[in-house]
């Protein structure tokens, strides 16, 4: 497909969205920002819920592709997560296949997968297709995400890159980090290659950076050109001695989730 010129970003209020705002333009992206929350500092940014129907499909309308980040982002009542992230993805869809949008990047996440045990003593990576395993219900709208994006590739031909997101933060603050870090340049460089790699119908990758003690396999991001370049190594030695060394027999640092397993930060709005 051409490049995409102009970029719908959804949840440019949050953490992951306020990177992405500053990071991708220097992809030559001209980006229509859109959240529920105000973007400071960005007077035309839509701020509508992904429930307002009539908005979304304004929204969504002439641009190029999709970047849908909005929703939330941690764990909260099944009401919620149906609302935001259930409902308001469909309707996002809807709004993209009527005004024909091509390609939709969808900020999945490890959370989808969070059950799955982390590998140890050499076990193999975890692979794109290892079954799905939410640890939430915020990781289940996740694998109903990435479910959703295969039927409207197999039933409308719309386009999807599902980015299967470890942790997107400056810097990896915990010692499960280091496995699923996603540097912010990582970050834009991997929704650069899944804007634009051609012929991906629907594909899912793991999103990280290129982590010496990476828990999963990157191939399917690294097909789409991404090209890692940061690796959380660094910072190991100082998490480690702050935190101390994994308990395998700890259930929350035997899964993927983490702390997902256990006790899972729950959403504050
Ligand atoms: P965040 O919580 O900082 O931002 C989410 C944004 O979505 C907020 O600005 C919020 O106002 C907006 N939003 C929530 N519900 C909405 C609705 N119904 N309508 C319109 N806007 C709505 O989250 P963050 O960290 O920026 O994550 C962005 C996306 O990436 C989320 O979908 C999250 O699940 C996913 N993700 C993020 C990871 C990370 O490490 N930051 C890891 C894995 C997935
Ligand atoms: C996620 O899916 C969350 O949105 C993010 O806030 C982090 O908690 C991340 O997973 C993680 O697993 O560290």
């Amino acid at each position: 497909m051409p490049a995409p010129r102009t970029v719908l970003l959804t949840g440019a209020a949050g953490g992951l969205g306020t990177l992405m705002r500053s990071l991708l333009p220097e992809y030559g992206y001209t980006l229509r920002l859109f959240d529920a929350r105000p973007v400071a500092g960005e007077p035309d940014a839509i701020t509508a819920d992904l429930g307002d129907t009539d908005a979304l499909r304004e929204a969504v309308r002439g641009v190029d592709a999709i970047v849908h980040l909005a929703g939330i982002s941690l764990e909260a009542p099944f009401e919620q997560i149906l609302r935001s992230n259930i409902e308001g993805t469909y309707h996002l869809y809807e709004a993209a296949r009527r005004e024909g949008v091509a390609r939709i990047v969808f900020a999945s996440s490890n959370h989808a997968v969070g059950f799955t045990p982390v590998p140890r003593d050499g076990t193999p990576l975890i692979p794109v297709g290892t079954p799905r395993r939410p640890d939430t219900f915020y990781g289940l709208s996740k694998s109903f995400g990435e479910d959703l994006a295969q039927l409207y590739w197999d039933r409308h031909g719309l386009e999807t890159v599902s980015v299967r997101i470890g942790s997107c933060f400056p810097e990896p603050t915990s010692v499960r980090m280091l496995s699923i870090w996603l540097s912010p340049a990582d970050a834009a460089r991997l929704f650069h290659s899944a804007l634009t790699a051609e012929g991906v119908g629907h594909t899912v990758v793991y999103g990280s950076s290129a982590n010496t003690r990476l828990w999963w396999d990157l191939t399917a991001a690294r097909a789409l050109g991404y090209d890692p370049r940061d690796d959380s190594e660094p910072y190991a030695a100082r998490l480690l001695a702050e935190r101390g060394v994994p308990d395998p027999g700890d259930p929350s640092e035997a899964r993927l989730g983490g702390h997902f397993v256990t006790d899972p930060p729950i959403w504050p709005h």
